[in-house]
C-alpha cells in the first residue's frame, strides 16, 4: 500500500506536496519521495524514510516548480531499498515521471515485453517502473513532439489494455501537465478537487480525500474505475473514461484499516463504514450469546476505536480506553552481533489495569493478520488481571494473500488460512473470537446512502476481481516472497558479520 499526489498550482508546490504527503504518511512509512517540474527541468528527491527525514530544508528549496508528484511508499517484500523509491522517471518522451499505488499482477509478462518488444531497459525490481515505461512506450508511439489530451488519454487506454492488476497511479509529462488514473476495476482509490487562489485555480489529485481537506482543497470527485484526469501545467482540466469494460469494485481492505477515517472513499465515508461495522458485529454478538456477560469494550488502538465505540452503544456495554498508544515509538537499531530484534507489542501499547481487574473484556481490532499481535494484546489483558477475554475482529478471517497491493503475506503466514474460527481462538489464546460476517462487512461499507454491491474482498472469500489470479500464481509469488526474506535475512546477518569482523 502506498500514497500518491500530484498538485498542479500557481506558485511553487513544494511545500503542498510535503504536506500532502504528511497527511498520506498512513500509507507508508518506509519511502517518501517528491518531483517537481520547472521550465522544463525536473527536481527531485526520494530516499528511505518518514516524510519529515526525507526532506529537509536544503532539498525542499530545491524543488521549485509549479507542478509535482509526491509518493509514501509502504514496504513490500523485495522492494525496500531506497533505488525503488518513486517518483521513476525515463527521459523518453517527453521526461516522465509516475507515482503508483497497487500492484500489477502480469509484471513478469509485461517485462518481458518491455525488453524484447518496446526495447526499453528497467532498472529494478518494481512493478511501477514497468507500468511507467509500458505508458511511456504508449505516448511515444504517437508520435508527436507536443502531446495533447487525446495522446494521453489514448496512451492510458494502452495502459488498460496490457496492465492487469490494481492501479492508482499520478504521472507527470514534463512541460505538459500531470495525468491520473485508475485501473478499469477501480481497486485502489483515487481521487482529484482544487481550490481557488488569487493567481487562479490550483488542482491536486490525491489517494484519499483527507489530503485534499487538510490543505484546503475541495474534493471533486473520486476517478471511476478506468477513468484518467489529465491537468495541464496552465491549469486546464480534462477527463476521460479510457477502459472499454469498467466495473467498479474497490478494494473493501481501504475501509476496514488502510485509510484513514476522515477520508470519503467513491463516496463513502470510512468513519461512518467503522461504526456500521461496530454495529453489525453487536448484532452478531446479540445473535451468537444473547446472555453475554461482557463488561466492558475495549478497543485495540487505534483503527478499531471507531467499531468498538458503535459496538458498546449496541450492546449496551461500558466502552472504555484500556491500553494507551506509546505514539513515539522509535527505530529498532541493529546493533553489532545483535540479532534483529523485533519490538515487542509491550513497547507500543500499556494496559491500564483497573480497567481489566476482575472483568470479562472484549477486545475488538480492525482485523487479525498474523495473529502475532493480538496473542500478546491477550496475554497482556491476561496479565492486567482479566477474567475472561473476548476478542472481536471488524473483519471477517484473514484467509488469502492480497494481490493488489496490500503487503498481506503469503496465505501459510495468515494464522486463519485454512483454519476455523475456533482453531485461531485457541491460537491466539482468547475464550471467544468473533468474526464479521462478510456480508455484514460488505453492507457495512457499500449499504450507507451509496450503494456499492460489489468489492474487491479477496483476501477473505479468496476471488480474485482482474481473474487472472490462480493457485500457480499464488504459489509463484509466495516462493518469491520467501526468497526475497531469504536475501533480506542474509543482508541483514551480513551486515551483524562486519561489524563482527
Ligand atoms: C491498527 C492496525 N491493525 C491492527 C492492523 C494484527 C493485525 N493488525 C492489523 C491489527 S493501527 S495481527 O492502525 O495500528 O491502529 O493479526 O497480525 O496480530
Amino acid at each position: 500500500m502506498c500514497g500518491i499526489v500530484g498538485i498542479v498550482g500557481k506558485s511553487n508546490v513544494n511545500q503542498a506536496l510535503y504536506d500532502a504527503l504528511t497527511v498520506l504518511q498512513h500509507r507508508g512509512q518506509d519511502a517518501a519521495g517528491i518531483v517537481t517540474s520547472h521550465d522544463g527541468r525536473l527536481f527531485l528527491r526520494k530516499d528511505n524514510g518518514l516524510v519529515r527525514d526525507v526532506f529537509q530544508q536544503r532539498h525542499m528549496q530545491r524543488l521549485v516548480g509549479h507542478m509535482g508528484i509526491g509518493h509514501v511508499r509502504y514496504p513490500t517484500a523485495g522492494s525496500s531499498t531506497s533505488a525503488e523509491a518513486q517518483p521513476f522517471y525515463v527521459n523518453s518522451p517527453y521526461g516522465i515521471t509516475l507515482a503508483h499505488n497497487g500492484n500489477l499482477t502480469n509484471v513478469e509478462q509485461l517485462a518481458k515485453e518491455i525488453y524484447e518488444s518496446d526495447l526499453r531497459h528497467v532498472n529494478t525490481n518494481s512493478d511501477s517502473e514497468v507500468l511507467l515505461n509500458v505508458f511511456a512506450h504508449e505516448l511515444a508511439q504517437r508520435g508527436k513532439l507536443q502531446p495533447t489530451e487525446e495522446d494521453v488519454f489514448a496512451a492510458v487506454t494502452d495502459v488498460h489494455n496490457r496492465c492487469v492488476g490494481g492501479y492508482a497511479v499520478v504521472a507527470m509529462i514534463t512541460g505538459y501537465g500531470i495525468v491520473g488514473f485508475r485501473d478499469p476495476h477501480g481497486i485502489r482509490p483515487i481521487v482529484f478537487g482544487q481550490r481557488h487562489t488569487d493567481e487562479g485555480v490550483e488542482y491536486m489529485i490525491a489517494s484519499e480525500s483527507v489530503s485534499l481537506d487538510v490543505l484546503g482543497f475541495t474534493l471533486i470527485r473520486d476517478l471511476a474505475p478506468g477513468e484518467a484526469v489529465y491537468i495541464t501545467e496552465e491549469g486546464k482540466l480534462h477527463t476521460r473514461q479510457c477502459a472499454t469494460n469498467p466495473s467498479l469494485t474497490p478494494c473493501i481492505f481501504e475501509h476496514v484499516y488502510l485509510a484513514r477515517p476522515d477520508s470519503i472513499i467513491d463516496g463513502v465515508s470510512v468513519y461512518k463504514a467503522r461504526l456500521r461495522m461496530g454495529e453489525k458485529l453487536a448484532e452478531k454478538i446479540l445473535r451468537e450469546r444473547p446472555e453475554h456477560d461482557i463488561d466492558v469494550v475495549i478497543p485495540i488502538p487505534d483503527t478499531s476505536r471507531t467499531a468498538a465505540l458503535e459496538l458498546a452503544n449496541h450492546l449496551g456495554v461500558k466502552f472504555r480506553e484500556g491500553f494507551v498508544k506509546n505514539r513515539y515509538i522509535g527505530r529498532t537499531f541493529i546493533m553489532p552481533g545483535q540479532a534483529a530484534r523485533k519490538k515487542s507489542v509491550r513497547q507500543k501499547l500499556n494496559a491500564i489495569e483497573l480497567e481489566f481487574r476482575g472483568k470479562n473484556v472484549m477486545l475488538v481490532d480492525d482485523s487479525i493478520v498474523r495473529g502475532t499481535t493480538c496473542k500478546q494484546i491477550i496475554q497482556m489483558a491476561r496479565e492486567a488481571g482479566a477474567k475472561n477475554v473476548y476478542f472481536c475482529s471488524a473483519a471477517p478471517a484473514v484467509r488469502y494473500p492480497n494481490v493488489y497491493g496490500i503487503d498481506m503475506p503469503s496465505a501459510h503466514e495468515l494464522i486463519a488460512h485454512n483454519r476455523s474460527t475456533q482453531d485461531v481462538a485457541d491460537l491466539i489464546g482468547a475464550d471467544w473470537l468473533i468474526y464479521q460476517d462478510l456480508p455484514d462487512l460488505i453492507e457495512a461499507v457499500g449499504g450507507g446512502k451509496i450503494k456499492i454491491e460489489h468489492f474487491d474482498c479477496a483476501v477473505f472469500d479468496g476471488k480474485y476481481v482482474t481473474g487472472d489470479v490462480d493457485e500457480a500464481y499464488l504459489n509463484k509469488i509466495e516462493q518469491a516472497r520467501n526468497d526475497a526474506s531469504k536475501v533480506k535475512t542474509q543482508v541483514v546477518s551480513e551486515i551483524i558479520g562486519l561489524y563482527n569482523n
